[in-house]
């Protein structure tokens, strides 16, 4: 193995001790798994995960866990949190998955986007709570097919951004759109391409947890679905885009920083997924708590430095511009 490529395999997402953090076993009432949580910590300096819970009939509903330290000693609601409302919302008949959460400031909420699975496939919905018990919701915002969002804390342009991933038939690419109001979408632009051919993130990729406000531009993690012949393989990458115009890519990783190794990641409901919805940032404003879904059956944590990950970009991507001739 030559020194550049032992340099570059250097792990950038340190896994856990106590993977998984949490399993079904865990759970106050019978279900069937627990996957891909949205994060964010609360006024308290505690950590909240909106966990994604498949019940034993395959659909999903939202339930909150909160811990003093991100780690262990999860208190998780004894009931359901957030249960899908086909009722008012009949496109969450089929149920709700893979929460992001992002504070608000000047709403001082949590905005949570999710897919909601209605008869005409994965859309995404949105929701504003101030404390994870009740939800004020706004509905779908992005018709099927599409998912993978989330939503910038901050206003550009006077408007609101959203991240989203809508699905083509030419491939699922990463798109962002504006709001003036959170209810209504517009001027939305292309904002990164799933690449082609024999690329790890070929054809399809999408959002992972919300992005990473940086002096240098948001740093996102993103997925990328590689097809194989046994199956799909999530694995993530990194990108970062510029703080004014999030459509502007500024550096792409050319390698993926972390994909299913683990146990708990290469087995369960479904094989070989890693798949983060949400991360929380230390007092130090550099280690990232990545809360990641393993194998649509746990939930487990990796942990990253801001710094290291930039670095990283630095010297392990193209400018967008130039590797756009590769696709
Ligand atoms: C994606 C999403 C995730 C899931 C992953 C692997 O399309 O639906 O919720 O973890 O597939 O099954």
């Amino acid at each position: 193995m030559s020194v550049a490529t032992t340099i570059s395999h250097e792990p950038l997402l340190l896994r856990h001790p106590a993977n998984p953090i949490l399993t079904a076993k865990d759970w106050p009432y019978s279900i069937n798994s627990v996957f891909n949580a949205g994060a964010t910590l609360l006024a308290d300096g505690s950590t909240l995960l909106l966990c994604r819970v498949e019940d034993r009939r395959g659909l999903s509903h939202l339930c909150a866990a909160r811990s003093r330290n991100g780690v262990d000693n999860w208190q998780i609601d004894s009931e359901p949190t957030l249960m899908p409302n086909p009722k008012e919302h009949p496109e969450e008949i089929w149920g709700i998955e893979d929460p992001r959460i992002t504070f608000v400031p000047e709403l001082q909420q949590y905005v949570v986007t999710y897919t909601s699975y209605s008869r005409g496939g994965p859309g995404v919905s949105l929701a504003l709570t101030k404390d994870f018990r009740s939800f004020e919701r706004y509905g779908v915002i992005m018709p099927p097919d599409d998912k993978d969002s989330a939503l910038l804390p901050r206003r550009i342009d006077g408007c609101w951004a959203l991240i989203h991933r809508p699905m083509t038939p030419l491939g699922s690419h990463m798109w962002v759109s504006y709001s003036p109001d959170l209810r209504y979408w517009g001027r939305h632009k292309l904002m990164l391409e799933a690449r082609r051919g024999a690329w790890w993130d070929a054809n399809k990729i999408g959002l992972s947890p919300p992005p990473i406000e940086t002096s240098r531009g948001w740093l996102v993690f993103y997925h990328g679905v590689r097809h194989t012949p046994s199956g799909c393989l999530y694995r993530l990458g990194l990108a970062l885009f510029d703080l004014e115009n999030p459509a502007k890519c500024l550096l792409r990783g050319d390698s993926w920083i972390f994909g299913p190794e683990a146990e708990y990641e290469r087995h369960g409901d479904v094989d070989d997924v890693v798949f983060p919805c949400g991360y929380t940032m230390d007092a130090d404003g550099d280690t990232l708590n990545v809360y990641y879904g393993a194998a649509d059956c746990s939930i487990a944590l990796a942990r990253a430095s801001v710094r290291s990950l930039l670095d990283w970009l630095d010297a392990n991507s193209s400018c967008e511009r130039r590797r756009a001739r590769d696709l």
